[in-house]
């Protein structure tokens, strides 16, 4: 059978080389996707982010016990930042997530951030294009909410529940701008810390900042949760928010056009990142291209006129820019 039919058939060992070929760029992985692509387009893609040790692992281990109750077939990807502050996280997840281990309506991938040939956001999204495929619905990403990738990946998401907690220094909770207004359903985890009460109203107030601020997507209130993730507590209220989101994105025609910006997004990054690297290597192999170059570092001329000068001598300008 070829990887194609077992991917829909959902066979995990399949799907697992499958995303690895991505990862490594092998060409048999971009093959197989082209034929999966108009599979995909059915999975709730979700995004759960925040601070390390936040509690992140914990509550999608949660949710996903929630969706296997309801009879859903779940996709997990746990983004590794290998940031300095979660070393063993995907071990961690792992273990964490060993309870979903022998389910096979669970799929569980970690996605680390080294050795990534074309970036992690793009892929997180293969993955969850292969996941999709699969029937995995929905599809969760749990990463750290600290870089520019984390944040990337999170505009790839449908929904994205943004996990915060009380008691953490504002170093730690000081969440990127980006994520923070990417957010559709913000998560106090970790209820039964001191500090809780104070969070929610920072919280409270900030949403209502976000709101007279005249956002887009006004029409949706993004609701404010409370969750003791270690002891389940709350789950259920957050995948049933999880759900009215998703129901407000397709009331709106917003579920399916989300994957269509999500696809133009990495569509134009590949595309710069591949017509870049054309340029660079006829660069590199051209005496005239080098003498530009050249002159740049002796600072004879500035870097902006020697781009056009790039461009022009690669028949690259444009009537306009001439
Ligand atoms: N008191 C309390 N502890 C919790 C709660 N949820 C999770 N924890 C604990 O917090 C610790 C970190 O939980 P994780 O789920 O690994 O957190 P994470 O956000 O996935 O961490 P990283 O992936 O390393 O960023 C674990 O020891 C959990 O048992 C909660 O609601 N209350
Ligand atoms: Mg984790």
């Amino acid at each position: 059978m070829s990887v194609v039919a077992e991917v829909l058939e959902a066979r995990i060992a399949t799907g697992a080389r499958l995303i690895r070929w991505l990862e490594d760029a092998d060409p048999r992985g971009r093959t197989a996707l082209r034929e999966l692509y108009p599979h995909t387009g059915r999975a709730q893609v979700i995004g759960v982010t925040g601070p390390p040790g936040a509690g992140k692992s914990t509550l999608v281990d949660g949710l996903i016990a929630e969706y296997r109750r309801l009879g859903r077939r779940v996709g997990v990807i746990a983004v590794d930042p290998s940031s300095p502050f979660s070393g063993g996280a995907v071990l961690g997840d792992r273990v964490r997530m060993q309870r979903h281990a022998a389910d096979a309506g669970v799929f569980i991938r970690s996605m680390a951030t080294r050795g990534q040939l074309g970036g992690l956001a793009r892929s997180t999204f293969d993955a969850t294009l292969v996941l999709d495929a699969m029937g995995y619905d929905p599809v969760l990403i749990e990463t750290v909410g600290v870089g520019q990738d984390e944040v990337d990946i999170i505009q790839l998401a449908h929904t994205t529940v943004l996990v915060s907690v009380p008691g953490m220094g504002d170093e730690v909770q000081a969440i990127k701008a980006g994520v923070l207004e990417a957010g559709q359903i913000f998560v106090i985890n970790k209820a039964d810390r001191p500090g809780a009460d104070q969070l929610h109203r920072q919280l409270e107030m900030m949403l209502h900042l976000r709101e007279s601020g005249g956002d887009a997507s006004a029409a949706w209130h993004p609701p404010l949760l409370a969750t003791v993730a270690s002891r389940d507590e709350g789950v259920p209220a957050l995948a049933e928010s999880i759900a009215r989101h998703r129901e407000h994105l397709e009331a709106g025609g917003g579920f399916a056009r989300q994957l269509a910006e999500r696809s133009e997004q990495i569509m134009l990054g590949e595309l710069r990142s591949a017509v870049t690297a054309r340029i660079i290597a006829r660069a590199l192999d051209d005496p005239q291209a080098a003498a530009i170059i050249e002159k740049v570092r002796e600072r004879r001329i500035d870097p902006y006129t020697a781009v056009d000068a790039l461009l022009a001598r690669f028949d690259l300008v444009t009537a306009a820019q001439t």
